[in-house]
């Protein structure tokens, strides 16, 4: 690589632009100080994303080679195989026996390519993305509302509201530079910030208002404020009789569903008086807080509603959706400066996703498959002589018909289902039985992986060349840094190849994605008369140097009436992307999630994210800095239930629903309201024994969007008792399968497992073997000490004075520093002093025992942080950042900051 490159994160969807300029040992990466989304910052992934490649390169973790039936071979061997099964599989069954289920994760003119192939040259309806988990309510409640399937704002309008409100968002931990410019802001000039969440967040950090609602009871909350709204005269009355269709309608339901503040704060859980609020923690009754909420919203024009996954995964997020989109018409909010309802999307490319159709229920360029007209006129702009009308199966259904056999070839690209759908068994089970799955992934082991009969390598991050859309329409370009790895290639090279040795050679001939790009641009002002709003016709022709040179823009860019360059917002003026140009309100209710608590499965479990890992894994697992926030998952539970369910803090806790078991650490936290627990989505096959949450879920979905409930699992939890607990340090992986739990997390140089069995066992096996044998070093030897009346084992596998392996057992779990522990894997030779204390399980330094990552972009603990509160006497986050530099990166630990300064304190006072 030469100079720098700038290109665009492959995490989250606020899109942030990255600078990557060569360094002495590989690369640096930076925020790009002209990207509109970040303005030069970034998030703690965003800065570990060069460590994520560095652990690529040196534990060998990329899949490099295609493997047909678990055999390596060569390209031209896996195209021809894949196309010619592919092929059988049409001849003996038909084409609607093949499936495609990819990924918001796959560049925009990848996922073209996904969605011309399957629909227009193989003639099966049924692709279907993991965004039908993410985003798919969303899409349903932007269309009833709109017209058509748009985010109306732009981030700037977070900035310049007076009012914030985020309901079902973490956007501290979720989108933390979003939320980084909402902290400016508030900053500045002061914006009010409300959080809508049954759990205490992050997000809180820098809320006005916390408002803990019911799980699942959105719709009645914003049912209660439209009524209320409407009663009290702060509807935009002049507005509605212009631009809106269906008030009437919408605020009768809402009255019937929440007449007034009282009952609307019984429907959500929010009538609880001052003093004795055991949600949260906080003060004040909870109707106090909705008056409040009620009256911020009716005195501030400037309002911008972000919504997120706690609206979307619900049975019923489409009307969540619209429950919010119904407020901001009411008062006629909607794509102005600092005032409109605002979808955060989550995955990097969510948005090119939802703009190529790559939902079943989409066609291509927002045109409806349902729509005869739509289909005849993609068909004639592909040159497709198969393409029918009609939607294919949702995710859920999708499985469904491969267990049931309708389905007997799928694809999977960029997405992780075994571990991310929802009743996650049953997906395996489906996928077992499947005559032929074919996986795209950049990693060679995922728990979809282990079922492929075909893996096919894809390109990574660094080496990959496209678009993406972000949460406020903006496209910009992803741009290599890194040559090829291996075999690996592009997700659109794979498909071209396997699409042209299918025979529809003529259709997919492709020199490099600007050509896609400029397909797609020219499909979306194919005969668009103003109707889809997804216009980027200026792009129709671009070749590779345009292209190449793409500065980021905001869509429609269209070639009619419109100035280069994007435009900011939409609606503004009032004129939706209806026949009547017209917003519609819709008339919603409060409707019960679909499964409930009962006896044997009394509590609520919640879902969702960790502020340093991504989905599944399979990339920021791989960083030790990343890993170090929280190493293990935890069941997050209010004491009262804790006590309930005798469990004990740092414990572990067996979880169970009607659908499957999980066994995880249990943690304490006055952030869950009694009832409703917390655990994260992130842990799979490859990381632990029984972390995968996606076994707990029932495949609930919202009748309109499809989208899974992952927000409202009705679980049991008990104490798992364990008879011995172990912390192993090892540079090669081990196999513990027959334990029943464990967990790895990738430690600075090595590999750290939590380890847990109820049965008695030869502990000294657990320990591997090294995998370099290096002659010279000598023979390896096992230092050891038991004391087994206590039950107390320590074993160090050493080679000459190197330690490659360690093993800690007792009764409870091993207080033992990890640091400390991995620094010592990676020494040359380790002092007698620290072998002695390596096997007395005493670390020189007691202090650091308890550390735990707070500040991952300067590798900041807990003990540091202590020790600057009760030695330097910091008493405020910036004096931490003066001493320690944390939380001066990307201020995503903030919020963790202020907690521990809370905490210590009243201690340091007294
Ligand atoms: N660190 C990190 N960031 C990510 C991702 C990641 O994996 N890791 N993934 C990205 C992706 S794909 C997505 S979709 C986004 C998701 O971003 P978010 O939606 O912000 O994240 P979640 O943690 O899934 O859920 C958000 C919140 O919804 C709350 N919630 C649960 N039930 C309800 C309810 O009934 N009502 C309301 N109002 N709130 C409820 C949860 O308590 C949780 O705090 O994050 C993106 N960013
Ligand atoms: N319980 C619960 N379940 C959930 C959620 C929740 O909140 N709770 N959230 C849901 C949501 S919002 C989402 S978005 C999903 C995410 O769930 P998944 O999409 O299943 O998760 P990822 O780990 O992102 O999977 C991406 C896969 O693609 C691979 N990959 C990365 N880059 C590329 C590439 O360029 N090409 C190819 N071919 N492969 C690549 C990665 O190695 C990885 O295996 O999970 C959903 N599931
Ligand atoms: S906020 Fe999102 S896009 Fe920006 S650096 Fe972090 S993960 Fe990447
Ligand atoms: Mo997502």
């Amino acid at each position: 690589m030469r100079g720098e490159v700038k290109t665009t994160c492959p995490y989250c969807g606020v899109g942030c632009g990255l600078i990557v300029s060569p360094a002495r040992d590989g690369w640096a990466v930076g925020g790009d100080p002209d990207h509109p989304a970040n303005l030069g910052r970034i998030c703690s992934k965003g800065a570990a994303l060069i460590d994520t490649i560095t652990a690529e390169m040196n534990r060998d973790f990329r899949l490099l080679k295609p493997e047909v039936d678990g055999k390596t071979v060569d390209w031209p061997t896996a195209t021809r195989e894949t196309a010619d099964r592919l092929r059988a599989t049409i001849e003996q069954h038909g084409p609607k026996s093949v499936a495609f289920y990819v990924s918001g994760q796959l560049l925009t003119e990848d996922y073209y390519i996904a969605n011309k192939l399957i629909k227009g040259f193989i003639g099966s309806p049924h692709i279907d993305t993991n965004s039908r988990l993410c985003m798919a309510s969303t899409v349903v409640g932007h269309k009833r509302a709109f017209g058509a399937d748009v985010v109306p704002g732009c981030y700037e309008d977070l900035e310049i509201a007076d009012l914030v409100i985020l309901t079902g968002s973490n956007l501290a931990w979720c989108h933390p530079v979003l939320n980084q410019r909402l902290r400016m802001a508030k900053e500045k000039h002061g914006t009010k910030i409300v959080v809508i969440d049954p759990r205490k967040t992050a997000s809180c950090d820098i809320a006005d208002l916390h408002l803990p609602i019911k799980p699942g009871s959105d719709v009645a909350l914003f049912n209660g404020l439209l009524a209320w709204l409407d009663q009290n005269g702060h509807t935009d009355l002049k507005y509605i009789a212009r631009h809106v269709s269906g008030y009437e309608a919408a605020v009768a339901e809402a009255r019937a569903d929440c007449p007034d503040i009282a009952s609307t704060a019984k429907k959500c859980g929010l009538d609880y008086p001052a003093g004795i609020n055991e949600h949260s923690n906080e003060d004040g009754s909870g109707l106090g807080k909705l008056e409040t909420f009620f009256g911020w919203f009716a005195a501030f024009d400037r309002t911008v509603t972000v919504f997120s996954q706690g609206v979307n995964q619900s049975s019923s997020g489409s009307d969540k959706v619209n429950a919010i989109i119904n407020t901001h018409l009411a008062t006629g909010r909607v794509g102005k400066p600092g005032s409109s309802p605002f979808s955060v999307t989550g995955q990097p490319n969510a948005m090119g996703g939802r703009e190529v159709g790559g939902l079943a229920n989409q066609l291509a360029a927002h045109m409806d498959p349902n729509d005869v007209n739509d289909v005849d006129r993609v068909k004639r702009f592909w040159k497709s002589d198969i393409l029918e009308p009609g939607e294919g199966y949702k995710a859920v259904d999708m499985f469904r018909a491969i267990e049931t056999g309708k389905i007997k070839a799928v694809w999977v690209m960029a997405t992780n289902p075994a571990v991310s759908m929802p009743d996650a068994d049953r997906v395996r089970l489906a996928l077992s039985r499947c005559p032929l799955v074919i996986v795209s992934d950049t990693v060679n082991d995922t728990d979809t992986l282990r079922y492929a009969h075909i893996k096919l390598p894809a390109a990574g991050w660094a080496e990959k060349s496209g678009t993406v859309t972000n949460s406020e329409r903006c496209i910009s370009r992803q741009r290599p840094f890194r040559d090829l790895q291996g075999d690996a290639k592009p997700d659109w090279w794979i498909m071209t190849q396997i699409a042209q040795a299918m025979g529809y050679g003529k259709a997919f001939k492709y020199h490099d994605p600007a050509e896609i790009f400029a397909e797609h641009a020219a499909l979306s002002e194919f005969e668009n008369e103003g109707l889809r709003a997804f216009d980027i016709g200026q792009w129709h022709k671009a070749k590779k140097p345009a292209y190449d040179a793409m500065t980021p823009f905001q869509w429609p860019a269209s070639r009619k009436n419109q100035p280069a360059g994007g435009a900011e917002r939409l609606y503004g003026n009032g004129i939706f992307t209806t026949s009547n140009g017209r917003a519609r309100m819709l008339a919603v209710q409060q409707t019960a999630p679909l499964s409930q608590t009962n006896k044997e499965f009394p509590l609520v479990a919640n879902s969702g994210r960790y502020r340093d890992q991504w989905h599944t894994m399979t990339r920021t697992g791989t960083a030790a800095r990343l890993s170090a926030h929280r190493p293990e998952p935890l069941l997050e539970l209010n004491i009262c239930d804790a006590k309930r369910y005798k469990l004990i803090d740092g414990g572990l806790a067996r979880i169970k629903s009607p659908q499957g078991t999980a066994l995880m650490r249990v943690s304490i936290s006055d952030a869950q309201a009694p009832g409703d627990v917390f655990m994260p989505m992130h842990w799979n096959d490859v990381f632990s024994s029984a972390g995968g949450i996606g076994r707990l879920l029932p495949a609930n979905v919202d009748p309109y969007s499809g989208q899974p409930e992952s927000k409202y699992i009705p679980v049991s939890v008990e104490p798992f008792e364990p008879l011995w607990q172990g912390l192993l340090f090892s540079n090669t992986p081990v196999d513990l399968s027959n334990q029943p739990y464990w967990v790895a997390a990738t430690g600075p140089g090595c590999m750290i497992y939590e380890i847990a069995g109820d049965q008695p066992c030869l502990f000294k096996s657990m320990l591997p073997v090294a995998a370099n044998s290096d002659s010279d070093a000598g023979p390896e030897q096992i230092i050891e000490y038991n004391d087994g009346k206590k039950g107390v084992h320590r074993y160090a596998r050493m080679r000459k004075d190197r330690i490659t392996g360690a093993l800690f057992v007792g009764p409870d779990r091993p207080a033992l520093g990890r640091d400390w522990i991995s620094g010592l894997l990676g020494t040359d030779a380790i002092s007698g002093p620290e072998r002695i204390a390596l096997l007395a399980g005493r670390m020189p330094d007691a202090r650091a025992i308890n550390d735990r990552l707070i500040c991952s972009c300067f590798s900041v603990g807990l003990a540091a942080i202590t020790r600057a509160i009760h030695e330097q006497n910091a008493v405020s986050t910036t004096d931490i950042g003066r001493l320690l530099q944390a939380g001066t990166g990307c201020g995503s630990c903030l919020s963790e900051l202020k907690e521990i300064l809370d905490d210590a304190l009243p201690r340091a006072a007294e």
